[in-house]
């Protein structure tokens, strides 16, 4: 049987999780799809040789975050990664992205501190203003945020954009590598070229 590892992506709403999942299921992006808000919880299955990835797209709406808290033992149990998305450009929400995503680590820490790879997107940091001010204040704002919660894990961190979206690692090194999980491939394909040079890490 297939060894099949729990992906987890959420966020608030409309941070762009689920364009990311569609991104790696259409494996181009000529256009970006319009997405309807995600209701409850989406899992979509990806298959590469003899692996195979469950993502749990999250919806983000509040209802749903209330009951993916309520119920983590359904939603957050035998998780191998789990990848949190910020909206880099909206500022107004970032407070309350921030609470969600304290919350998800507090459960996490008390029921399920095991072997789980952590990332964090700053998420919509588009080409065209990657390096502006507000978006490296809002990336400021985030990462302090973090230092000062002292979060239990080790979380790797960059910033990402849909119009970075690259296809060329897909057919390569990730399916081959049975090292390597979505979080990385996530990393290659969703940032500049430039930060490529660090491909592989765990
Ligand atoms: N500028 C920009 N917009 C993006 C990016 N990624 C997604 N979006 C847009 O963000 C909006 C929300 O995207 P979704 O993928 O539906 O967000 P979501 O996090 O799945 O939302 P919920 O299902 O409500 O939790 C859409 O209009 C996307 O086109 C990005 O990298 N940059
Ligand atoms: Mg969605």
């Amino acid at each position: 049987m297939k060894n099949i590892k729990k992906v987890v992506l959420t966020g608030i709403r409309e941070v762009g999780k689920t364009t990311i999942i569609n991104a790696l299921l259409n494996k181009n992006l000529d256009i970006i799809e319009k997405v309807s808000p995600t209701k409850g919880c989406n899992r979509t299955l990806i298959s590469t040789g003899d692996r195979s990835f469950s993502i749990w797209d999250f919806g983000g709406v509040l209802k749903y975050r209330l009951r993916f808290l309520q119920q983590h033992f359904r939603f957050f149990s035998s998780l191998d990664e789990l990848i949190y998305l910020f909206d880099i450009q909206n500022e107004s929400l970032l407070f309350e992205s921030f609470n969600y995503f304290k919350n998800i680590i507090r459960i996490l820490d008390i029921f399920y501190n095991h072997d789980i790879r952590y990332y964090i997107l700053l998420h919509k940091a588009d080409p065209e203003i990657i390096n502006s001010f507000k978006i490296r204040k809002n990336e400021k704002i985030i990462l302090t945020s973090i230092d000062r919660f002292a979060i239990p894990f080790n979380f790797k961190i960059f910033k990402t954009s849909i119009y970075y979206f690259n296809n060329h690692f897909l057919d390569n090194q990730f399916y081959k590598d049975e090292k390597l999980g979505i979080g990385c491939l996530i990393k290659e394909l969703f940032t500049p070229k430039a930060n490529s040079e660090n491909k592989f890490f765990n």
